[in-house]
């Protein structure tokens, strides 16, 4: 299984040994980018990774995450037409957190709205569903230590955003939004972090889990209490955490799921990205590749020698995009530094997860080493 794939002038190849295929030039986005263009000192930022990606007006737009030097995180825009090169940066953050001028969907409580992501917004995923662009995004509380609650806000323009506030009112991260009801609902994957000591959903870092709403804007969901995805037992790359990573994209295969795994290990913890297909039709049913698609290298994060790196060995990523003959663009942070693209194909992402699954519930390989 071999794709020659060839998008806007480049040729990328991916095979089974080399599934996804990095951009020659990344990275596509630095900080010293956003620095040229975000100019005032308090705006000046340390990272640009982990953006949500979307098409809008004929182009690519893409909402990154930054780090100010403060350490709070803020969203930026960033837009260009083949969705590689030529990043045009907006010269105001898109998303900070929020203040009473804001715009807040009605009889949501501002204040309460203010103080849950005060401490920054984080790692947003952009679906586009009737006309609406959904963002959910980590927000962290102002004064209370890792209190995150993934939170809904929403645009038509990329210029106005409404706050929903959390999609849940409990600790979670990496909500992602498949861009179409299924059998007359809305689904997400979720990943609560808290573990079944604290009460809530049982959940845990390594637990994927899905869940249902009516009403996206009611921030009304039912989520399952068995996850769709769990990590249990011995090594594997995904073995410490997973999370779903990019919103679902609809294949011929399936919805394609680009997840991010870890291993923690005696120096670090590396983040690798992993690809799961759900069925069309029942989201619930999943094929999971034991074999990661993207491992984190030094080609994912060039920055200059005296360049700062925030956390290394990270590949993580908030947002991919399907072309009509089955190629996916996959946006990703490289080290929590900088933005980079890779591409992949369905065909073969698919063919890794029939040739190579792993139990979902356990982790545990399907095929013979
Ligand atoms: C996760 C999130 C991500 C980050 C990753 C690696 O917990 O904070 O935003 O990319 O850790 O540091």
């Amino acid at each position: 299984m071999k794709k020659i794939i060839k998008y806007e002038g480049y040729e990328f190849v991916v095979d089974l040994n080399n599934p996804v295929a990095r951009f020659a030039d990344n990275p596509i986005i630095t900080p010293e980018d956003v620095n040229k263009i975000w100019r005032e000192p308090h705006r000046k930022v340390m990272t640009v990774h982990n953006a949500g990606i979307a098409r809008f007006n004929n182009e690519i737009v893409m909402l990154f995450r930054s780090h100010l030097r403060s350490g709070v995180s803020v969203l930026g825009l960033a837009r260009s037409k083949n969705g590689l090169t030529s990043w045009d940066i907006a010269k105001e953050p898109a998303l900070m957190p929020c203040h009473e001028s804001d715009l807040f969907a009605k009889g949501k409580d501002k204040q309460r709205l203010i103080e849950n992501e005060a401490g920054g917004v984080e790692d947003p995923r952009i679906s586009l569903i009737d006309d609406t662009y959904y963002i959910t995004y980590s927000a962290y509380h102002g004064l209370l230590r890792d209190r995150v609650r993934v939170s809904l806000s929403t645009t038509m323009d990329f210029k106005k955003y409404t706050r929903y506030g959390e999609v849940m009112d409990m600790d979670m991260r990496n909500v992602v939004l498949f861009p179409e009801k299924i059998n007359g609902k809305f689904v997400a994957l979720m990943r609560p972090n808290d573990d079944s000591s604290s009460g809530h959903t049982g959940g845990s870092f390594k637990e994927i889990r899905i869940a249902y709403s009516d009403d996206l804007k009611s921030n009304v969901w039912h989520i399952n209490p068995e996850p769709v995805m769990k990590q249990e037992g011995g090594p594997s790359a995904f073995a410490d955490k997973i999370g779903p990573g990019a919103p679902p994209l609809k294949s011929k295969y399936g919805w394609i799921q680009i997840f991010h795994g870890v291993r923690s290990t005696m120096d670090g913890n590396p983040y690798v990205l992993g690809v799961a297909f759900h069925d069309l039709n029942n989201p619930e049913k999943v094929m999971v590749s034991g074999i990661p698609i993207l491992f984190p290298l030094q080609a994912d994060c060039r920055v200059k020698e005296n360049d700062y790196i925030h956390v290394p060995q990270v590949v993580f990523t908030c947002g991919a995009i399907r072309n009509n003959d089955g190629t996916v663009l996959i946006y990703y942070g490289g080290n929590d530094t900088v933005m980079n693209v890779a591409v992949s194909h369905e065909d073969v992402l698919y063919a890794l997860c029939e040739k190579y699954p792993q139990e979902p519930l356990t982790g545990q390989p399907l095929y013979k080493l």
